[in-house]
C-alpha cells in the first residue's frame, strides 16, 4: 500500500478511536492517537500477516506494549479484516470481545498487555522462538515514553543485544507525556537515543507521523542487533483540543465534542 493510502487508514483509525472511546464514555484516546501512523502502518504496510488465518505461524508478530492504546490497535485489526467493525462501538462493554486493554482472546492480539512495562520482554521470547523455529517472522513492539520507567524494560534493553536479535524492532512513542504529565518532570529520560545505543541496539529516530518515515525505519534490518525506533509523535495527533492536553490521557471525548473531533480530523 502507497504513503497516501497508509495516511488514509490512519485516519479512519483515528475515527474508530474519537467514536469508540466517546461510546464507552473512557478509555485513552490520547496515545492512541499519537500510535495511529505507526500503528496504520505495520497492519497496512510492514507486517507480513493473514487477517484471515491469525494463527499462520509464519507471520510477524507485532507486541502492543503500550496496551493502553488498544483502541487504535483494535481500530487495524478490524479494518484489516480480523473482525467486523461493528464489534468496536462494544469497546470495554461488559460481556463483549474488545476490553480496556488487549487480551489474546481476540483474534490478532498476539499478547495480554496494559500492565506497563512487560512488552518489549515478551517480544524477545517471540524473537528467540522464530530463531530456534528457523521462522523468518519479525517481532515488532511498540512502547510508550512514559512506560520506559518501568525497570523492567532496561533488563529486556539488557538482553536483546546479547542474544543479536537482528529480528526485533521496537518502536518509542515518543509523545513526552504520560499520565501525569511531561516526562521530563516526572522522570527525565533523555538522552534517550544515547541510552539505548549504549546498551547495544541500533537507534533511529524519526517523525511518527510521516508514513515514508515510518516505512524505512520499520525495513531496516541491523546485522546482529536489535533495531530501535524512536518515533517523535504528538498526543493527541489530529484532534487540536486534545493535541498535548495531558488529561485527554484517559478522559474519551464527550458526545457533544465527538462532531468537531472528527470533523477536524485531516
Ligand atoms: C505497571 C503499570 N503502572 C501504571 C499503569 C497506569 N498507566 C496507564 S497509562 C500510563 C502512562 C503511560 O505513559 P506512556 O507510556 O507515555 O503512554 P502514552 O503517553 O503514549 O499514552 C500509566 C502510568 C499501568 N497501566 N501499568
Amino acid at each position: 500500500m502507497e504513503a497516501k493510502e497508509i495516511k488514509e487508514k490512519a485516519k479512519q483509525i483515528r475515527r474508530w478511536v474519537l467514536k469508540s472511546t466517546t461510546a464507552a464514555g473512557s478509555g485513552h484516546p490520547g496515545g492512541s492517537l499519537s500510535a495511529a501512523d505507526i500503528i496504520a502502518t505495520l497492519y497496512f504496510h510492514t507486517l507480513r500477516h493473514r487477517p484471515e488465518e491469525p494463527d499462520w505461524p509464519e507471520r510477524d508478530r507485532f507486541v502492543l506494549s503500550k496496551g493502553h492504546a488498544a483502541p487504535a490497535l483494535y481500530a487495524a485489526l478490524a479494518l484489516a479484516g480480523y473482525f467486523p467493525t461493528s464489534e468496536l462501538m462494544s469497546l470495554r462493554k461488559v460481556g463483549h470481545m474488545l476490553q480496556g486493554h488487549p487480551s489474546v482472546k481476540t483474534p490478532g492480539v498476539e499478547a495480554c498487555t496494559g500492565s506497563l512495562g512487560q512488552g518489549l520482554s515478551i517480544a524477545i521470547g517471540m524473537a528467540l522462538a522464530a530463531r530456534l523455529d528457523r521462522r523468518e517472522s519479525h517481532t515488532y513492539c511498540l512502547l510508550g515514553d512514559g512506560e520506559l520507567e518501568e525497570g523492567q524494560v532496561w533488563e529486556a534493553a539488557m538482553s536483546a543485544p546479547k542474544f543479536k536479535l537482528s529480528n526485533l524492532t521496537a518502536v518509542i512513542d515518543r509523545n513526552r507525556l504520560q499520565i501525569d504529565g511531561p516526562t521530563s518532570e516526572v522522570m527525565p529520560l533523555e538522552p534517550l537515543a544515547g541510552k539505548w545505543k549504549a546498551f547495544g541496539w541500533h537507534v533511529i529516530e524519526i517523525d511518527g507521523h510521516s508514513i515514508p518515515e515510518i516505512i524505512a525505519a520499520l525495513s531496516h534490518r541491523e546485522e546482529g542487533k536489535p533495531t530501535m525506533v524512536i518515533a517523535h509523535t504528538i498526543k493527541g495527533k489530529g484532534v487540536a483540543f486534545m493535541e498535548n492536553v495531558v488529561s485527554f490521557h484517559g478522559k474519551a471525548a464527550t458526545p457533544e465534542q465527538l462532531g468537531q473531533a472528527l470533523e477536524g480530523l485531516e
